[in-house]
């Protein structure tokens, strides 16, 4: 048991102390103190607000330690027999660790006294001073974040491995209303949270060339003769789950060079050329790349993924060895998915390592690494499927290039048997695509080494099904699942919410944070409760006020927190449509100067999200977006009840502020387009509204909390494919509709650019002569949803009804539910319960 203020402990092996262990305000106290001096080396008067900060963070990391190690004892001694998660992600977008630690651990409060006996009086401004380990783009990369919180929190052993990089994110800063983006220094004052395991280290190979060679025993074998070799040293973070034993890991793999040159021998030159190397080597986890799609063809991106690859299954396999399990058993202690395509180059590096490194019979290793391997495909844009020319591919990865060759003989093989004379199907499930410059094409190599394939929502995993692997699915129907996905209430409610997750718990006990699927629908009778309404009101009221200081500070616009405040933060996507969001705003400029404004529904439009830098369109928008509100905001008339904010740097931080602050949610992709978002799923659980198509997980929400409690419009994704193959010509629209036509063609007139005719062009134009994400085909409808949005915000007990049973509905998008899924239809894993000792 984890040793406590009160309680006697029982006996443990290595006795820590309560300094380190204890969890009421007396011990913390004293850590604070003893962490301050022993560890910073500060007298309290001298002490800056991040030295606070720092010695928070270690004292709160201590209370993790023991349950981390009883955790990782799980996981590596060999009288313990469960299968573990291997989550394989690129991105970990873990968000600030200070707040949401407090809220697992459950020592808030008990902090908080601390802090206070300590003189330090404002635990807010601590956790202000955490810079967030910005290690990912967007959703994808937060959902491995969810995912790692909810396995803690349901006691399932897991790692989840990815890349130490040292620039996440870029920082967004808007000058002149364009985007600009400064380096992401998050490691600049350290990083309080991980620890550095200088001892768990891996060799990776790159580039050179194959040789076949006989083994002692006479096989025929092939070996790689790389050109070089980079390490890659561990950094471990721990994951507590909610209020359980388990506390989990994140193992980040930082590159560093390999300690090869001999120092007898060198000269001056080849100093120079072994410090090259080093910073040649360290380039490999430098930097995350900027893109929530991949940039084609980049030999860095490859590299960085086969580094972090090669070190995790390395590392699986040393810890099974650890377990005194034969390597044969692999699978049955292992289950590692596949966080889209990005680790997909880990059905290769099994192999090799089970084949070359450790002697396996070919067939043997296949079932093996399939049974071990699930895949989770998060996009269907053609755009973002990652595909690698086949000359780079082998220049870095010779051997793999060989295997992969290999393994697609084989499954070809099959096919060919099974379905004589299809030649056409064979090259379409190919693992090489012949057409033009031959690639490899990495969602079929995951496919194919895989047991197990999933969409991130119904709706997607339909249309993966019927298009991007309907191949696969034809060929192996069995191998498909559908997991929506979900988010973690620990963060996107208790943390971020903390007032109205007090209210919550006073009505319907403590449950619903452990248990949201089953707990948080107690909430629905409630929505009729006339006291519990005015309450409910009075935190989002409260939760607005908050939001309009921060967007003051960070922008100098001046908000009315009474306004219906309607949010749109998420990447900077065309598919995302923020455009036709400005469509709209343009159309209501329009009409607002025109007519009294009397009976408006006053009105606060807020943006924020990151474009790629290379992204030209999404970064035209964001200054689109500027421009506009920059006029709206100066109208005398119009801004009385209209103000459009650009909330510059989103990021998870302040995305605490943002989702309990919003009235309306805007989810308006195209319909087919965005897989399955998560952002919908956390506006939701904070009692926002959704204005959206019938696109990814927003089909699922809007039947969970009702129909009449969603506003819905737009084409479905079948109509959009008809209408794409019927030629759509969105001229026609733009002629005809003669709202629309004045919001285009104020755009163009250089009303919004100083006069400048030429700035927005390529955006009107690709509008009006291509439309591919038919937003002239959706804008009518969108601008008469936003009218029945404003008529029902006008009912403000009717609304404050809607916003309790958005929220009251919501419990299955808890991230739970989805790992929950993971386990049961994918893994094949049981929670374990580490011993407490
Ligand atoms: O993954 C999220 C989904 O909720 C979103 O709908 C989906 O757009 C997002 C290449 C991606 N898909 N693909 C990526 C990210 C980085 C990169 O380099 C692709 N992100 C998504 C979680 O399922």
């Amino acid at each position: 048991a984890i040793a406590s203020d009160s309680g006697a402990s029982a006996p443990s092996p290595i006795a820590l102390t309560n300094v380190r262990t204890g969890l009421g305000a007396d011990a913390i106290a004293t850590a604070l103190i003893e962490n301050l001096y022993c560890l910073l080396g500060k007298l309290p008067q001298h002490a800056t607000r991040n030295d606070w900060y720092m010695c928070l963070a270690y004292t709160v990391r201590d209370r993790m330690m023991e349950r981390y190690v009883a955790t990782l004892a799980s996981i590596t001694e060999t009288n313990t027999a469960a299968k573990a998660v291997a989550y394989l992600s690129a991105e970990f977008l873990t968000g600030p660790h200070l707040g949401n630690s407090l809220v697992n651990l459950g020592i808030w409060q008990a902090v908080e006294e601390a802090l206070s006996r300590v003189g330090q009086d404002d635990l807010s401004s601590l956790l202000d001073q955490e810079e967030e380990p910005g290690l990912g783009n967007g959703g994808l990369g937060r959902l491995a974040a969810c995912y790692m919180d909810s396995l803690a929190t349901l006691n399932v052993p897991a790692i989840g491995y990815g890349i130490r990089y040292e620039f996440g994110i870029f920082d967004q800063a808007i000058r002149d209303g364009w985007q600009v983006e400064l380096t992401d220094k998050w490691l600049r004052f350290g990083n309080p949270w991980e620890i550095v395991r200088s001892e768990i280290t891996f060799d990776v190979k790159l580039g050179g060339r194959t040789e076949p060679y006989y083994d002692e025993a006479g096989r025929y074998r092939m070996r790689w003769l790389s050109e070089k070799v980079v390490k890659g040293v561990a950094y471990d973070t721990p994951v507590p789950g909610y209020r359980v034993p388990t506390t989990n890991l994140l193992r980040l793999w930082k590159a560093e060079a390999a300690e090869s040159f001999d120092f007898e021998a060198f000269n001056v030159g080849d100093y120079y050329r072994a410090v090259d190397e080093k910073i040649a080597s360290e380039t490999i986890s430098k930097v995350l790349y900027p893109n929530d799609e991949p940039e084609a063809g980049k030999q860095l991106r490859l590299a960085q993924q086969y580094f972090f690859v090669s070190c995790s299954l390395q590392d699986m396999i040393r810890l099974l060895i650890m377990r005194g399990k034969p390597l044969d058993e692999f699978h049955s202690y292992w289950a590692a998915q596949l966080n889209d395509t990005h680790p997909s180059i880990a059905v290769a590096e099994l192999m090799r390592l089970l084949v070359d490194e450790h002697a396996m019979e070919w067939d043997q290793a296949w079932a093996i690494t399939q049974q071990t391997c699930g895949y989770t495909n998060h996009t269907l844009l053609a755009e973002a499927l990652e595909r690698w020319p086949l000359p780079l591919f082998a220049r870095l990865l010779p051997r793999h290039l060989e295997i992969i060759y290999e393994i697609n003989r084989r499954f070809l093989n099959d096919i060919r048997l099974r379905y004589p004379g299809d030649d056409q199907l064979l090259q379409r499930l190919s693992l090489i695509d012949e057409a033009g410059g031959k690639h490899m094409r990495m969602a079929h190599l995951a496919s194919v080494g895989s047991h197990a394939i999933n969409g991130v929502a119904a709706l997607h995993t339909e249309l993966l099904k019927q298009t991007l692997l309907s191949d696969f699915h034809r060929v192996a129907p069995e191998k498909f699942f559908n997991v929506t996905n979900g988010v973690t209430p620990r963060r996107w409610i208790a943390l971020s919410n903390p007032n109205l997750s007090a209210l919550i718990t006073r009505k319907i006990g403590d449950r619903w944070l452990a248990d949201l699927e089953h707990e948080l629908e107690h909430l629905e009778p409630l929505a009729i409760d006339g006291d519990f309404q005015k309450e409910w009101q009075a935190i989002k009221a409260d939760n607005k006020r908050v939001l309009a200081g921060l967007i003051k500070e960070r922008t100098g616009i001046i908000i009315e927190p009474h306004s219906l405040f309607d949010i749109q933060v998420k990447r900077l996507h065309e598919y995302k449509r923020q455009h036709l969001n400005v469509l709209y705003l343009v159309t209501l400029f329009n009409k607002l100067r025109r007519v009294s404004s009397a009976a408006e529904i006053p009105r606060t439009v807020i943006f924020g999200g990151k474009a790629a830098p290379g992204y030209r369109m999404a970064k035209l928008i964001i200054k689109l977006i500027n421009s506009v509100a920059a006029a709206i905001n100066q109208d005398p008339v119009v801004s009385q009840v209209l103000k459009v904010v650009f909330l510059p740097d989103f990021n998870v931080k302040t995305s605490h502020h943002v989702y309990p602050a919003a009235d309306l949610s805007e989810q308006i992709s195209t319909a087919g387009k965005e897989a399955s978002g998560t952002g919908n799923m956390k506006f939701a659980m904070n009692g926002a509204l959704t204005i959206g198509t019938l696109d990814g997980a927003n089909v699922e929400i809007r039947d969970a909390v009702g129909h009449e409690n969603f506003f819905l419009f737009g084409l479905t994704a079948a109509e959009v494919e008809r209408l794409k193959a019927e030629a759509y010509t969105p001229r026609s629209i733009y002629d005809s509709n003669a709202e629309l036509r004045e919001a285009i063609d104020l755009i163009s007139s250089g009303f919004f650019s100083n006069g400048d005719r030429g700035l927005f062009q390529s955006l009107v134009e690709s509008l009006i002569t291509r439309d591919d994400y038919m937003l002239l085909a959706d804008y009518q409808a969108y601008v008469e949803c936003q009218q029945r949005v404003s008529q029902a915000y006008s009912d403000q007990n009717a609304w404050t009804r809607m916003s309790i049973l958005n929220c009251a509905r919501v419990g299955r998008f808890s991230s739970d539910r989805s790992i929950r899924e993971y386990c049961r239809d994918i893994w094949n894993v049981r929670p374990i319960v580490p011993d407490e000792r």
